[in-house]
């Protein structure tokens, strides 16, 4: 499959299963320049969290990845992708709204080796400042992904139990499926288990379980996410980590670090 478009099938897999993928969405070549860009961003050191004082994430954390959030600000390859329409009108439909914006984007690249931690079982709309749920994020793998150096796994329906608690991500032990009574977390989940080449991607609903192994291999696994919000979605009023300014509680997300990136 090399699909840019979905329609009714596709929106029907997503609104059941809370995620869907997609592979191959963009060539080698495309993607080669996506790496290259995330490649400067590591080299440059730049900060976690742009605008935030407290950014500076934990060691444990930064075994789990290397989170760079709002790298289109400053990054304009990375920029191109974060802002694809072709992405971002896919959001828009299988989220069933008629316009998304972005929320933010964020590279995640998870370092390999003894060091390397497993991403923790979790969810991430407990993490979004939004009133309701039905954002989304779309993952792009930057390298070939498989269990060995982390690849992304979802449990089907999950975004169905709605948002739960946060989990700290690096804490070894914690995970969202505590929360889930009578599960047993070796025996009873049967996840699915995303395997991709470069270029591929998948979305996933913000209340849908996912979980990364940690990264065996000596190379980096290097992914861009980026996160869209449908306009049903209200401010709460809590931290952004994409940037509050122009946000007033209660009113959709808008102002100039959340443009909007599909109309329908
Ligand atoms: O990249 C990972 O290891 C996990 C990805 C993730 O948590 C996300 O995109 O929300």
């Amino acid at each position: 499959m090399n699909q840019k478009k979905v329609g009714e099938k596709e929106v029907q897999f997503f609104q059941e299963n809370g995620y869907l993928k997609m592979p191959h969405f963009f060539s080698k070549d495309e993607i080669a320049e996506l790496g290259q860009a995330l490649d400067k961003t590591v080299e440059e050191k730049r900060s976690r969290i742009l605008g935030d004082d407290g950014g500076e994430t934990d060691e444990d954390y930064n075994r789990v990845f290397n989170q760079m959030v709002n790298l289109w600000v400053d990054y304009p390859v990375v920029q191109k992708f974060s802002f694809d329409p072709r992405l971002a009108e896919v959001a828009r439909t299988i989220s069933q709204c008629k316009q998304v914006v972005i929320y933010h984007d964020h590279a995640l690249i998870k370092p390999g080796g003894e060091e390397s931690k497993e991403t923790n079982w979790h969810q991430d709309a407990p993490y979004w400042p939004m009133e309701q749920i039905g954002a989304l994020s779309a993952w792009i793998a930057v390298d070939d992904v498989a269990i060995e150096n982390g690849c992304v796994q979802f449990i089907p329906g999950s975004h169905k139990y709605g948002r739960l608690d946060p989990v700290a991500l690096g804490t070894e032990g914690a995970s969202v499926l505590k929360d889930i009574e009578g599960t047993d977390i070796e025996n009873d989940i049967d996840p699915v288990i995303i395997e991709m080449e470069a270029g591929g991607l998948t979305f996933h609903h913000g209340c849908t379980f996912h979980y990364a192994s940690s990264n065996r291999t000596d190379k980096p696994r290097r992914a861009l996410a980026i996160i869209y919000i449908p306009d049903y979605i209200t401010y709460n009023g809590r931290w952004d980590a994409g940037g509050a300014e122009g946000l007033e509680v209660g009113k959709p997300f808008t102002g100039p670090r959340h443009p909007i990136l599909a109309t329908g």
